[in-house]
């Protein structure tokens, strides 16, 4: 397959409500995306950095610039260019491993080539993953709100809605009282978990080990992403299982969290651990060590959405993953919509991702369009 462009384009889709997280509020969702033009097929990759570095390093302006500066002239010409005609997909980390980090550019920029090879062969994205479940369970993640009777309603509504699971953002002085509301109104039975996004220090330990008595599913990134010893520590303090997110970047910390006994459980994003092949190895490790993983989100289009619902079909997701409906985030998607059927979300199985955007909605959010000539 030969590369012969790449398009750069962002769109900005506004949120059905704010997301409020221990890190910041989201009004609207500023998405980059890649489509690869190849001499077979096109295909489409979804990058899931943020506007700002408050999630992770790596903000959206800054993705943009590495592909331009950096990556995408790799496959201009040359051995970077031989090797993604030869290798296809395989080949975009392995000429992109000598830059650090911009894992989320790496990412979607293997997943455009990888979308473009799949429908050139239509093969489905979950196939060439190894995916063996035709739909996947699907959680739902609630926000921050300003009162315990908001967050009361707005559960209630999700789970009236389906969602087998719950998990509520948490930072300080918004953890241990809106969690056992929850428990007390919604009963025992409800999956439930909750995500600090790195809001807490070891200090907090013996308050963390408070949220043992609502039988939680997990704690996630409980603290800094750096601080994979300090949750080993905490693990030793508190019984409710520690999974970590922020703190995977790549299978070689995950091996590295998994040695130190810093998590029980991770969430995987494609975009945060440098793409869906890497994804799979990190399913892979966590597979062999008997470790639980399920598929994380960010917010992603359809096109994303439907990348991780591949993702999560593989048989060690044995948690149901931060895959909803599209209506949870966004009222219009930009593909035909992800809609929950029993609590579920069907895995696509057309060539490639399976799904493509609907060119008026996507032109109409479309806020600004590049092309990249190789
Ligand atoms: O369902 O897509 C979703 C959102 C899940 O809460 C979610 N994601 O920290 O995991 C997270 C959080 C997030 C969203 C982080 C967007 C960064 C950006």
């Amino acid at each position: 397959m030969k590369l012969r462009a790449v398009e750069l384009r962002r769109i900005a889709m506004p949120l059905v409500g704010p997301f409020r997280t221990s890190f910041g509020t989201q009004y609207e969702r500023d998405i980059l995306l890649l489509k690869a033009i190849t001499d077979e097929a096109e295909g489409w990759g979804e990058c899931v950095a943020l506007i700002d570095p408050m999630y992770s390093p790596e903000y959206l302006a800054s993705e943009i610039d590495v592909l331009k500066r950096f990556f995408l002239p790799v496959f201009a010409e040359g051995a970077g260019k031989a090797a993604l005609e030869q290798f296809g997909a395989y080949a975009v980390a392995d000429r992109l491993h000598h830059f650090k980090g911009h894992r989320m550019a790496k990412a979607a920029l293997e997943m455009a080539v990888l979308d473009a090879e799949l429908r050139a062969g239509r093969r489905s994205l979950a196939r060439e993953l190894g995916g063996v479940h035709a739909t996947v369970p699907s959680g739902v993640s609630v926000g921050i709100f300003e009162s315990i009777p908001q967050l009361l309603d707005v559960v209630g509504g999700y789970l009236a809605e389906g969602y087998v699971r719950i998990k509520l953002k948490i930072e300080p002085g918004w953890d241990v009282e809106p969690v056992r509301a929850v428990r007390e109104t919604y009963g025992d039975d409800v999956l439930l978990q909750v995500d600090a996004n790195t809001a807490y220090t070891l200090r907090d330990a013996r308050h963390l080990a408070r949220l043992d008595e609502f039988g939680l599913l997990l704690i996630e990134q409980p603290m800094e992403e750096d601080d994979v010893v300090g949750h080993a520590d905490l693990a030793k303090v508190v019984q409710t299982p520690i999974c970590l997110d922020e703190s995977i970047v790549s299978a070689q910390t995950a091996a590295a969290a998994i040695r130190l006994g810093a998590c029980q459980i991770i969430n995987i994003k494609p975009g945060r651990v440098g793409g869906y092949l890497e994804a799979v190895r990190i399913h892979d490790l966590a597979e062999a060590h008997g470790l639980a993983v399920w598929c994380g989100g960010m917010i992603e289009s359809g096109l994303g959405r439907a990348a991780n619902a591949a993702l999560a079909s593989l048989p060690g997701f044995t948690l149901p993953g931060d895959i909803s409906a599209s209506g949870r985030f966004y009222k219009v998607d930009i593909t035909e919509p992800f809609v929950l059927e029993d609590g579920r979300i069907r895995v696509p199985t057309g060539p490639g991702l399976g799904v493509t955007p609907i060119p008026e909605v996507l032109d109409e959010v479309t806020t600004s369009v590049e092309t990249v000539e190789l």
